[in-house]
């Protein structure tokens, strides 16, 4: 099951990895990541509530995949995976990383991403990119796991999980590359960060990569009046917040785009958007047809809209039904840039070596593809294998049919694609694919680090075991 890029990375060992040129059409790259956004919390994903003219126009300008997964349905460990192109758990990544993990108290500032991971942020600028982050890292606040050290020569934003929208200039968590801001050109969070990036691309002069991490739609529900004003008609106060920083979100993409179209750059940048995990419980979004929320492994925890716009190279208005991970941005962005991977590094000293040896010999030694070719409508594969763990919940999809298994009841098989409130559990009639799945899933877990990073977060091991069964799919909060 290697794929090209896999076998491209194993015969790596003797190139020279710090490239400094640029292949000439390289194109920029941005993210666009929303957090604790709903399925269906777009207009074109079939929101009625909210208003989203800037990401509807996106997708119209690109490729919508209706079936995106991320590597895991919370916070950190998702972004583990989309910025390293690897599996989390393979690096023992798999707990969210915030005050509620069993070992944070003691040693917040030895938490965070194994410093032998290379970034998205490493690779692009050892191909020659400019690179920034914007917003929200999430990946260790100690100064082994900054940005800064990471591959970004820029980075504003918080490094913890959260901010509030209306930042004290005598009390925040912000920063620009390591000093403390206690200004701000915009009083409200998402738009400064929006203006922030604005900036940052003002000086560009070579390809450059910029993550653009919002916080919204995460908690707290914050919102300006002038947001809030527009969408009046929504009675639900907490939907009406959730609209409100929604717009200010998509106000920043239009923004973005803006600039881009300007600068006569829009054409050759490629653009991703998607959100880090599922909408949450707590913030009023709408996973549309999707059962489960961020925290499990339902679909409404894990599978996310992703748009995919390169205006010079991708069809407009299409979309893709084929299953696409957020650990495919890794090798789309390198072929894309005609670039190359930097090799592994040594494993981590904690990683049991056996394993980690087993591990990239089965699955390689990165989790993703390249997604061109798909995009473009030249393939349209869909047999990939996807698997997730999180504190004794554990899935795998493979083909067309998904095994969840959890620690309180019987594992369930559902086939995601057409059954997307993964209502009727197949596992009875098609014992065969059930028995292969679990015998995937335990071969895969049998590969992975005996010791995660950190303890589990008390608080999602109830949450998730509760929310199986009591998030349904429901009409779009009013
Ligand atoms: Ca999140």
């Amino acid at each position: 099951m290697l794929s090209r890029f896999v076998r491209l990375l194993t015969s790596l060992t003797s190139l020279t990895i710090f490239a400094t040129s640029v292949a000439a059409a390289a194109p920029n790259i941005l993210i666009l990541l929303a957090d604790d956004m709903g399925y269906g919390d777009m207009g074109c994903m079939g929101s009625k509530q909210l208003a989203t003219p800037n990401l509807d126009a996106l997708a119209a300008s690109g490729v919508l995949c209706s079936q995106a997964y991320v590597a895991s349905p919370v916070c950190s460990p998702s972004r583990a995976g989309l910025i390293t192109g690897r599996d989390p758990r393979r690096f023992g990544y798999e707990g969210n990383l915030n005050q509620n993990a069993a070992n944070y108290a003691t040693r917040p500032e030895l938490l965070g991403l194994p410093p032998g991971e290379h970034t998205l942020g490493n690779h692009l600028r050892s191909n020659g990119y400019d690179t920034a982050l914007i917003g929200k890292w999430h990946l260790g606040k100690g100064d082994a796991f900054h940005p800064n050290q990471r591959g970004f020569d820029h980075f504003c934003g918080m490094l913890g999980g959260s901010h509030g929208y209306f930042p004290k200039p005598d009390k925040n968590q912000l920063e620009s590359n390591g000093q403390a801001l206690r200004e701000f050109s915009n009083p409200y969070l998402t738009d400064f960060f929006t203006a922030e990036a604005l900036g940052w691309l003002e000086s560009r002069t070579k390809p450059w990569f910029m993550f653009l991490s919002y916080n919204a739609p995460h908690g707290p529900l914050q919102a300006t009046d002038e947001d809030l004003a527009k969408f009046a008609h929504i009675k639900n106060k907490k939907r009406r917040t959730y609209a409100a920083m929604m717009s200010a979100l998509d106000r920043g993409v239009g923004k973005i785009q803006t600039k881009l179209k300007e600068s006569e750059q829009l054409e050759n940048t490629l653009i991703v958007f998607f959100s880090d995990n599922g909408g949450a419980t707590g913030n009023a979004s709408w996973n549309g047809p999707l059962s489960g929320v961020k925290g499990c492994l339902r679909e409404g925890g894990v599978r996310v809209p992703m748009i995919w716009s390169w205006p010079s190279k991708l069809p407009k208005g299409t979309r893709c039904e084929a299953p696409v991970s957020s650990l495919d941005l890794l090798p789309t962005f390198l072929a894309a840039a005609e670039g190359t991977a930097l090799p592994l590094r040594n494993p981590l000293a904690h990683e049991d070596k056996r394993n980690y040896a087993k591990a990239t010999k089965s699955f390689g030694a990165y989790d993703g593809v390249d997604l061109l070719p798909l995009l473009k409508g030249e393939s349209t594969s869909t047999k990939r294998t996807f698997f997730w763990r999180l504190q004794g919940q554990a899935a795998i999809r493979s083909g067309a049919d998904k095994l969840i298994r959890l620690a309180h009841r019987p594992a369930q098989l559902f086939k995601p694609a057409t059954d997307l409130a993964e209502a009727e559990d197949l596992a009875p009639q098609r014992s065969e694919s059930f028995q292969s799945l679990f015998r995937q899933l335990a071969e895969w877990e049998a590969t992975l680090p005996t010791v995660p990073l950190w303890g589990s977060s008390p608080f999602w091991s109830r949450e998730s075991a509760k929310n199986y069964d009591k998030w349904l799919p429901h009409d779009e909060p009013r």
